[in-house]
């Protein structure tokens, strides 16, 4: 898969795609992600990305012609299956959104600054609009991080065994069974026998019983549908 991340801060992204799991993802070739500068596609010797806002009001607006430029651009090299806008008055994020990205050949991520793109661009190019929560960050780039993590996990050969996306929360709608590891009793705590009986079946039975309790007392939204 390829995504295309169009931002003023590549830096930001930096980091967080190329450790752990994305790392992973992008030397076994599954992965590929390209931060792209939307300074190199202005014209002005300030290279300028925003502008004030037409009617008024606190805040720059990202302009037009940069973001075409460069949308246009990569548009000309290949197909993309999506083009993502991150902003705060998208679609939240689900894993049921991230399932179906993962599938996806070539997208493009956009990620805002200040208050938005003009909305032209968002009516000539965006597919599709991600925020990650109700709440407001200062741009999108954490958030692309996260939506590219989320997804570059869940691409065919980059997980094992060990680190399975199948039994993730969320993936059947209910959050993970608690989990335990050595020692079998810390701080006079012990690790539920089940857990060391080595019955198969009946461990799966208990893990998917403490699956429903613990999705019932904090997220029983989750079992609506
Ligand atoms: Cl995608 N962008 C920004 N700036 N803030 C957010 C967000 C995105 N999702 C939640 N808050």
């Amino acid at each position: 898969m390829r995504i295309d991340i169009i931002t003023v801060l590549p830096e930001l992204l930096e980091s967080p795609l190329n450790h752990s799991i994305m790392k992973r993802a992008k030397t076994k070739g599954l992965l590929e992600v390209n931060l792209i500068q939307l300074r190199d596609f202005t014209t002005d010797k300030h290279n300028t990305v925003d502008d004030y806002q037409y009617g008024g009001g606190a805040g720059m607006v990202m302009m037009c012609e940069p973001i075409a430029k460069c949308i246009e651009q990569l548009k000309s090299e290949r197909h993309y299956d999506e083009i993502i806008y991150m902003t705060p008055d998208g679609e939240t994020l689900t894993q049921k959104n991230l399932n179906g990205f993962s599938l996806l050949k070539n997208i493009i991520i956009l990620c805002g600054h200040y208050k938005g793109i003009d909305e032209r661009i968002r009516q000539l190019y965006i597919t599709k609009e991600i925020s990650i929560g109700d709440y407001v960050l200062s741009g999108g780039e954490l958030a692309a991080a996260i939506l590219v993590d989320g997804i570059g996990r869940l691409l065919p050969g980059v997980l094992n065994d060990e680190t399975s996306a199948l039994t993730d929360s969320f993936q059947d709608n209910l959050l993970s069974p608690p989990v335990y590891t050595r020692p079998p009793v810390f701080n006079g705590l012990a690790v539920p026998e089940i857990l060391l009986s080595g019955h198969e079946l009946k461990i799966q039975e208990w893990r998917y019983e403490q699956a429903i309790e613990r999705t019932k007392t904090r997220r029983p939204d989750l079992l609506k549908d």
